[in-house]
């Protein structure tokens, strides 16, 4: 299988399929894409309603949006269980972290980088999720090496690229520590050789970022009409 996947540089969500295709030997370009441009032509909408990235087109024009799905398309059965049972657990690790961990992550790290409003009540709460849900995966990576199985699989590398915001803008020493095993299955994860090729180097956050409301002003410049 090869295929074109269309995504601006840097997109987690695009991250998922990419390290995906790594593990599968799976050949997936990355399109020439300018976000905001390409992703509104008629071209680009009539395959991808939405007008959303990462987007996916195969070779043979099967055409997929939704990141979770481009990566078990890319990963050709592999990585995603062999079994009802393996299968289920993949699901459940991806879902958590769509649902689990993203929503609170894109609350309290958009702000930190100028994407959106700050809101103090919101990126509280934001921040107790996020403590709650890694608690969670603390208490269960305690004897594990990988989420699913004794290998790398899909749940690792999803919940992997939905932290990685969290890892390198917010989670300084002090906030991470109460979490050793989510810290060492994380390490693990940004050091494989499939994973470094995607993401590159990663560097840890040593002092948790707060809102850039100068970013946010140059960022929404043009709405307000400046
Ligand atoms: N649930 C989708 C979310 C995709 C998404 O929201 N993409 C954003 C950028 S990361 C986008 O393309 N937004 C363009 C728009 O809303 O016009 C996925 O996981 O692929």
């Amino acid at each position: 299988t090869r295929g074109t996947l269309y995504t601006y540089p840097g997109n987690f969500r695009a991250f998922k399929a990419l390290i995906a295709a790594k593990y599968s030997g799976t050949n997936v370009t990355v399109a020439e894409f300018k976000f905001g441009e390409t992703n509104k032509t008629d071209d680009f909408l009539r395959k991808f309603p939405l007008g959303k990235v990462p987007a996916y087109e195969a070779d043979d024009g099967t055409t997929l949006f939704e990141s979770n799905a481009i990566a078990r398309y890319v990963a050709n059965g592999k990585l995603h269980g062999s079994c009802n049972k393996t299968s289920a657990l993949v699901d459940q690790w991806i879902n958590f972290a769509d649902n689990e961990i993203l929503p609170s992550a894109c609350t309290w790290v958009f702000p930190c980088l100028g994407l959106t409003q700050y809101n103090k009540q919101s990126t509280d709460a934001a921040k107790e999720t996020i403590k709650q849900a890694l608690g969670a995966l603390n208490t269960y990576l305690k004897t594990k090496t990988y989420l699913v199985g004794e290998r790398i699989s899909q749940a690792d590398i999803s919940v992997c690229c939905n932290l990685l915001g969290l890892y390198e803008h917010v989670l300084e020493p002090s906030f991470r520590a109460p979490f050793p095993n989510v810290n060492r299955w994380f390490t693990t994860l940004i050091n494989q050789p499939n994973v470094k090729a995607v993401i590159g180097d990663f560097k840890l956050c040593e002092k948790m970022a707060q809102f850039d409301n100068k970013k946010y002003q140059e960022l929404h410049k043009k709405e307000s009409g400046g």
